[in-house]
C-alpha cells in the first residue's frame, strides 16, 4: 500500500540520551537498546470511519520514538498494517450500502490525509491485510507444520497452551483474558475449542463474505496472526517495539506474541510493548463503536491549525487515560501562538539549555507535558541570541514534529 510522504525532519546538532519506554510486559521503564536499524511495528487502522483524536493520539505517541531514535542516529525501520479485511469493516460497509473496499480505501486515504496534516511520519512500509494474504498463509502453514493448529468445522484456532509464555504480554488473570477476549473480538463461547482463549487464524468462507482461494482452503484471516506475519514479513523476529493503544495489549498483542513465538522458535516476539492510554470524550472511550468521536478531519474543516491539534494531544502523558474538551484545543492554540511569536522574535534566550531540556524529556518515556513546558519556560524569557529562535523551531519540528514557521 501506499504510505504518505513526509515532511522533512531537521537535523540539529548534539544527541539525546538513550530512550527509555515503559515496558507492558515486564511492567518497568527501561532502555530500549534498538538494533540496526531499530525497527517498530506500530498496529494500524481497521478503516471503516474516520480518524479521531484517540487514534490521533495514539499515532503521535509512536511517531516521537521514531523522531527520537532519528535524532540519536538510528536508522528507523517503521511498519504499519491496515486492517482492510476485518469483521468491523465488513458489518459497517454492510449497515452503510458500500463496497467493503471502496470503503477501506476511502478511510485509508482520510487517514493518510490526517497523518500528513499532523507531521506523522511515514511508516516505511505500509501494509494492508489483503495484501498480505500470501504471507498469512505462509504464516499459518508453517505453524500446521509445527502441530500448532486445529480446525473447527473449517475455522482454524491457533492453541494458546502451545505457547508456555501465553499471558507474558498483558499479564492478566483467566478471568479478566476471558472477558477482554469476548469484548475484542474473540470467541471464547464457541464450542469445540481445545482452550475458549485460542485465536482464529482463518476463518473458513461464509456467504456474501469476502474470501481467497488459498492453500488452506477459501476462506480469510484472522485478526492477530495479520500483524505477527506482517512483523515478520517486513521486520523480522524479535523487533525492538510493538506499539498501540492499551485496548490492544489483550488480545492483540499477547496472541500476536504468542503466534510469533510459536512460529519462530524465538522466545522473543518484541522486544518492547509499548501502549497509549485511552482518549475519552463525553464520559466514555473515543471509539468508532459507540460513536462518541471528534474527528481530525471536522477540526481541519473547522479551520483548526494542525499544529494546534497535535499540541493538544502533546500536552498529555501518552501513557495516560484523559478526556477531550475543548479547552485543550484553546490551550493549545494560546501555547502555539505564544511558542511562534517566540521563535520569530529578534532575539531570544540561548537554545542550549531548552534543547537538552526537549531531548531529556522526551528520552524519558515521551515524557510531553515536562517538554512543552520546557518551551514554555524559555518563550517566556528574555534573552538576545538572534539565532536562538531558529534553533528552537528546529528542535521543536524535528523532535515534537511541530512546525512553528508558519
Ligand atoms: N487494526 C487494529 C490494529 S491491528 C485496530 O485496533 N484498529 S483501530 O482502528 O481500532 O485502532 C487503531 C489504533 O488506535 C489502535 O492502536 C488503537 O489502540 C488506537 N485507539 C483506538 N481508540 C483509541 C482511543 N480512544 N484513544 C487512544 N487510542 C485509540
Ligand atoms: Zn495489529
Amino acid at each position: 500500500m501506499q504510505s504518505w510522504s513526509e515532511h522533512p525532519v531537521p537535523e540539529i546538532p548534539g544527541a539525546p540520551p538513550p530512550l527509555r519506554l515503559w515496558d507492558t510486559a515486564t511492567r518497568e521503564l527501561r532502555p530500549v537498546a534498538p538494533g540496526a536499524p531499530a525497527t517498530l511495528y506500530v498496529c494500524g487502522i481497521t478503516p471503516y470511519d474516520a480518524t479521531h483524536l484517540g487514534h490521533a493520539a495514539t499515532y503521535v505517541a509512536f511517531d516521537l520514538v521514531n523522531r527520537v531514535w532519528r535524532d540519536a542516529g538510528h536508522e528507523v525501520q517503521y511498519v504499519q498494517n491496515v486492517t482492510d479485511v476485518d469483521d468491523p469493516l465488513l458489518e459497517r460497509a454492510v449497515a452503510s450500502g458500500q463496497d467493503w473496499r471502496a470503503l477501506a480505501d476511502a478511510e485509508t486515504e482520510a487517514f493518510r490525509s490526517d497523518m500528513r496534516a499532523l507531521r506523522v511520519l511515514p511508516p516505511d512500509d505500509y501494509i494492508g491485510a489483503v495484501e498480505s494474504i500470501p504471507a498469512i498463509v505462509e504464516t499459518i502453514t508453517e505453524l500446521q507444520e509445527r502441530g500448532a493448529v486445529y480446525e473447527l468445522d473449517g475455522d482454524l484456532y491457533f492453541p494458546v497452551g502451545a505457547d508456555p509464555a501465553f499471558g507474558s504480554v498483558a499479564g492478566l488473570d483467566r478471568p479478566a483474558m476471558t472477558e477482554l477476549a469476548t469484548e475484542r473480538g474473540g470467541d471464547p463461547e464457541r464450542p469445540g475449542k481445545r482452550d475458549p482463549l485460542d485465536p482464529l487464524l482463518w476463518q473458513a468462507a461464509r456467504p456474501e463474505e469476502p474470501s481467497w482461494h488459498t492453500d488452506l482452503g477459501d476462506g480469510r484471516p484472522g485478526w492477530h496472526v495479520e500483524c505477527t506475519s506482517i512483523a515478520e514479513e517486513y521486520l523480522g523476529l524479535p523487533f525492538d517495539v510493538q506499539g498501540g493503544g492499551s485496548d490492544l495489549a489483550f488480545p492483540h498483542h499477547e496472541m500476536c506474541a504468542a503466534i510469533g513465538r510459536v512460529n519462530s522458535g524465538d522466545p522473543l516476539f518484541a522486544r518492547h510493548y509499548v501502549h497509549a492510554g485511552m482518549v475519552g470524550y463525553d464520559g466514555h472511550k473515543m471509539s468508532k463503536s459507540r460513536g462518541n468521536l471528534v474527528l481530525v478531519r471536522a477540526l481541519r474543516d473547522a479551520g483548526v491549525d494542525p499544529m494546534a491539534i497535535r499540541l493538544a494531544l502533546l500536552a498529555h502523558h501518552y501513557r495516560s487515560d484523559w478526556e477531550w474538551t475543548d479547552a485543550d484545543l484553546t490551550r493549545a492554540g494560546e501555547r502555539l501562538d505564544r511558542w511562534r511569536r517566540a521563535v520569530a522574535a529578534p532575539t531570544a534566550p540561548s537554545a542550549d539549555r531548552v534543547v537538552t531540556a526537549l531531548r531529556e524529556a522526551i528520552s524519558d518515556d515521551l515524557n510531553t507535558p515536562r517538554a512543552l513546558a520546557a518551551v514554555d519556560d524559555w518563550a517566556s524569557g528574555r534573552g538576545s541570541d538572534p539565532e536562538a529562535g531558529t534553533q528552537v523551531a528546529l528542535a521543536v519540528d524535528a523532535l515534537l514534529g511541530v512546525d512553528l514557521t508558519t
